[in-house]
């Protein structure tokens, strides 16, 4: 192409275009250019998928190559405009992936504008239609918030990256690895969410030993020794609230998480200041998480340590943190001090240890301070005692850091924990494995029913298609529903104490009236009461939630079997996934009650007065605290049950909504595409 004689300096050698104007230049150039892209994407109104396409395709193929032809040409003196005049183009600022992400936001916010919330201003719902909108409001949210996370991603990485980092550590991904590379080609993005939570799953490895016992019994010296370290600050008085988590790292290195900043990470030198009530007292520094990493050999064999701050005094909210991480531990470690007798609060944590279904070992520990006589003597009175006690007998063992009986210590781990973590390391690989082999399946039948010829649709299945759908929305519906539902009754449950007053303050005056006033305390009655007032409101949550999980199972049954889709879910896919709800202590409950003597006189509505204003004024602010603190438990464990369910129910409904499309669609390919997919189900199915 010739250039436009345009240069950009005249005769005299001045400047042709004063800045203002080479400016009106490039903004009227970038005008033009981005009408041509107009063009285009009308032109392409024949080949979008456009759910309402604007224009009626009018134009032939062989017009349309033409017109492209031209738009080049224009394009190309554009371009020649400004480089002739030397005006700079500037270089855009913005990332694609960042302007696809705000889109999706705002496609986000008008998706949301659709609840019946909103709604509602155009006319009154019944409950089908507010039922239906919650399920198109769902459906929608769930895949665009997938494309989200994806985008995120950096462009689907993630997936990629993850997957190979874990196949370095073992070879038994590589069959999710080559289910993962066809999913990526042939587009099935509805099986990514599963493949995401398999790798969860999977980089889920470790296995979590917890250490409970009192304050000085000797855990993080224990721990210390184990891993062959010193980190862990020894004869301190940890904060109450805070597990600190050990697993494997490049370097030692701490990460502190804070309820109202972003965490930090630190040097491993800097743990008491986080950790220790001495330079923290009472959290003040809001401390919500404490993590080390360590290069040791024993956590290299996917080992991780809690230590905890124990189950002590269970009003604190210490306490509450640590029971609601029980379930996760693998093995607990409960510790006894061999100076020390077995007290109540340790057979507490043994039987809150089997209640969250985590195997149990206890250690006495400092058993140097022993005679070899005595030991023996000890850990066979505290077996007996917790056997008596809890009703089971659990295993014993001394153990101490010390360099002279430093061979107890290493016997009970090399017998009784690399064994035992190794099994259940296996136990834990069985299923990812598992996991796998049914994705093999499902991914095998979503591509064998694009390449198998299918009769063309009746009537009646495009209208059992419809219903399907209609289902898998519904089941969206619910979720949304069922999320509002819990967060409204979970903050109602936990902050309204009226109802408590009312029902304790005639119990108390019934107690003191029948014992002539002589019966000051009512500790017991008060703390079954508080206990069953909490139970009676915290249970219908899960309840609700247990129901939702149940008719998620019912739709996604029956959408299998409407499909004829092969690989059916797992028969307890969602009820399996509800954890037990955190459980409430109110812990010691003191309250006395003074009456006059003559208040009998006074009669009953007096005594019931004198009793609630004694009762309120002691009892609220101490239930008040420690009920923020437990709600704030439970509130999270019950949206985390709600997110873990629509996560499970989302991956599974994707794959239904696909085969609907498909079965829908029927098949379009030609005879090459058909041979490729074939190839790929061959793949698939070969041994590894
Ligand atoms: N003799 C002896 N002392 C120990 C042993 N383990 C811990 N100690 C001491 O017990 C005290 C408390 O230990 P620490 O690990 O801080 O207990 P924690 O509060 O349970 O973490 C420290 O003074 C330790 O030196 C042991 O095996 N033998
Ligand atoms: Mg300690």
């Amino acid at each position: 192409m010739t250039d436009i004689p345009l240069s950009r300096k005249d005769k005299s050698g001045k400047k042709l275009f004063n800045p203002q104007q080479a400016n009106r230049l490039r903004i009227g150039c970038q005008h033009v250019d981005q009408l041509l892209t107009d063009i285009e994407t009308i032109l392409n109104t024949g080949f979008s998928s456009a759910a309402f396409p604007q224009y009626r395709p009018d134009v032939t193929p062989v017009r349309h190559q033409c017109i492209e032809d031209y738009i080049v040409q224009i394009r190309s003196r554009l371009i020649q405009v400004l480089k002739s005049t030397n005006i700079p183009i500037e270089q855009p600022k913005v990332s694609v992936s960042k302007a696809v992400s705000v889109r999706l936001t705002a496609i986000s916010i008008s998706v949301d504008e659709l609840r019946p919330s909103y709604m509602k201003g155009y006319g009154s719902l019944n409950s089908e239609s507010e039922s239906e909108l919650n399920g198109i409001v769902g459906e929608m949210q769930a895949i665009v918030k997938q494309l989200h996370q994806f985008l995120n991603e950096t462009g689907g990485q993630n997936i990629t990256e993850r997957l190979s980092r874990l196949q370095q550590e073992d070879n038994n991904l590589a069959l999710l690895s080559r289910i993962e590379d066809v999913v990526t080609r042939l587009g099935l993005v509805e099986f990514r969410g599963i493949i995401a939570s398999i790798l969860d799953r999977a980089e889920d490895k470790q296995f979590e030993i917890a250490v409970f016992g009192r304050v000085s019994s000797g855990k993080s010296s224990l721990l210390n020794a184990i891993l062959e370290t010193d980190i862990l600050p020894v004869g301190v008085t940890p904060v109450t609230a805070l597990p600190i988590h050990i697993g494997q790292g490049d370097e030692p290195s701490i990460t502190v998480s804070f309820a109202d900043r972003d965490p930090v990470k630190t040097g491993t030198e800097h743990l008491h200041e986080y950790a220790t009530e001495q330079d923290n007292p009472s959290n003040k520094k809001r401390v919500s998480r404490i993590r080390i990493t360590l290069p040791s050999p024993r956590l290299k064999e996917g080992i991780g340590f809690v230590d905890t701050p124990g189950l002590g005094s269970l009003a604190t909210s210490g306490a509450a943190e640590t029971r609601a991480y029980l379930p996760n531990a693998d093995l607990g470690i409960v510790l006894i001090d061999s100076g020390s007798t077995l007290t109540a609060e340790d057979l507490g944590t043994i039987m809150a240890l089997r209640e969250a279904a985590v195997p149990v070992h206890v250690l006495i520990s400092k058993a140097d301070l022993l005679s070899a006589q005595d030991c023996t003597r000890l850990t066979d009175y505290v077996r007996d005692q917790i056997a008596a006690r809890c009703g089971e007998p659990y295993p014993v063992w001394p153990v101490s850091v010390q360099s002279s009986h430093r061979y107890l210590l290493n016997q009970w781990y090399t017998d009784h924990i690399l064994p035992f973590s190794a099994m259940a390391k296996a136990l834990k690989e069985a299923s990812v494995q598992r996991k796998i082999g049914l994705l093999r399946e499902s991914v095998v039948s979503a591509l064998q029913s694009r390449v198998e010829p299918t009769a063309p649709l009746t009537p009646e299945m495009k209208k059992n298609f419809r219903e399907v759908e209609a289902a898998i929305r519904q089941g969206n519906g619910w979720i949304e529903e069922k999320r509002l539902e819990t967060m409204r009754m979970s903050e109602i449950a936990l902050s309204d104490l009226t109802g408590l007053w009312s029902i304790l303050v005639p119990a108390i005056a019934d107690r003191i009236t029948s014992t002539n006033g002589h019966e000051t305390s009512s500790d017991d009655l008060i703390w079954q009461t508080v206990m069953h007032y909490i139970q009676e409101r915290i249970i219908p949550v899960h309840d609700l939630i247990q129901s939702l999980a149940t008719r998620l199972q019912v739709i996604t049954k029956g959408s299998a079997s409407a499909l004829a889709i092969e690989v059916s879910p797992d028969e307890q896919q969602f009820n399996s996934l509800i954890r037990d709800m955190p459980i409430f202590d109110p812990g010691d409950i003191s309250v006395t009650f003074s009456l006059p003597v003559y208040s009998s006189l006074l009669g009953r509505n007096h005594i019931e007065k004198t009793v609630k204003d004694q009762l309120v004024r002691q009892l609220k602010p101490f239930l008040k605290s420690s009920l923020t603190d437990y709600s704030r438990l439970f509130t999270r464990w019950s949206e985390s049950m709600i997110q873990t369910l629509e996560r499970s129910y989302e991956d599974t409904a994707a794959q239904y909504r696909a085969q609907i499309t498909r079965l829908q669609n029927g098949i379009d390919h030609d005879s090459d595409e058909i041979r490729n997919i074939e190839e790929e189900i061959a793949k698939l199915r070969e041994p590894l």
